[in-house]
């Protein structure tokens, strides 16, 4: 998968994409990540991305042209356009659901904004799919294009180890983690529970269900099907 990153602070990105699961991914060709700085693509003399908004009020506002070339820009390329996304505010809350769409794609295009708002018509005319991470206030869509790189890159056949995967998929049925325990037995006071001490896989893997259920209806009861809480 290629993902293109169209942002005001490229640099921001350097560390991320050299870490972890992520810069794995990079390292082993399964991923590239470009991260473009779209005033690139500003025309005015001042270089200009963005600007006060008509009908007044505070802050600015991305202006049409250098967003807009800069995702025409991508096209360009030979190996098919990407699917565009704008990490705004308003769009539709990431999910598990939707990272599994985007992970399906072979180029995505990811635009960030900071501290402000788009033109109405980079929408119309970009046709992109609009994405929040939550419902708390960011700086910026950078931190958003993280995540969602992060969340995607884990759905990469091959960019999680063995271990991992097998693990995820024999108990990320919707639960949240079971409680988790290494060395030492007893740590001030408090002692690893017996059955994960006792050998017994049976007993052990009835123990965990039985906690992450119990945790997700607690906790989340949100992702318990069954409404059993
Ligand atoms: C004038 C500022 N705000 C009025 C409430 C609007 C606003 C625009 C842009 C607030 C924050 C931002 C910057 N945030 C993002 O670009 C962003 C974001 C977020 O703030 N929360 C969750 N997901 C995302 S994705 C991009």
């Amino acid at each position: 998968m290629r993902i293109d990153v169209l942002t005001l602070f490229p640099q921001v990105f350097d560390g991320f994409v050299a870490s972890s699961i992520v810069g794995r991914a990079v390292a082993s060709g399964l991923l590239t990540v470009a991260c473009h700085d779209f005033r690139e693509h500003a025309k005015n003399k001042h270089r200009s991305v963005d600007d006060r908004p008509f009908g007044g009020g505070p802050g600015m506002v991305l202006m049409c042209q250098p967003a807009l070339d800069a995702f025409e820009a991508l096209d360009a390329d030979p190996d098919g356009k990407p699917l565009r996304i704008l990490l705004t505010p308003q769009g539709e809350r990431l999910d598990q659901r939707i990272v599994e769409e985007l992970a399906s794609v072979p180029r995505l295009a990811l635009l960030c904004g900071h501290y402000e708002g788009f033109d109405e018509r980079i929408r119309a005319l970009s046709g992109a799919r609009e994405i929040s991470i939550g419902d708390y206030v960011l700086s910026g869509g950078e931190s958003a294009a993280m995540v969602l790189i992060d969340a995607v890159t884990r759905l990469l056949p091959g960019a999680l180890g063995d271990e991992q995967s097998a693990r995820d998929d024999s108990f990320s049925d919707g639960l949240l983690e079971y409680p988790q325990y290494t060395r030492p037995r007893e740590y001030r006071g408090l002692s690893v529970p017996e059955v994960l001490l006792s050998g017994d896989h049976g007993r052990i893997e009835q123990w965990r269900r039985s906690q992450a259920r119990m945790r997700t209806s607690q906790r989340r009861p949100d992702l318990m099907e069954d409404g059993s809480h």
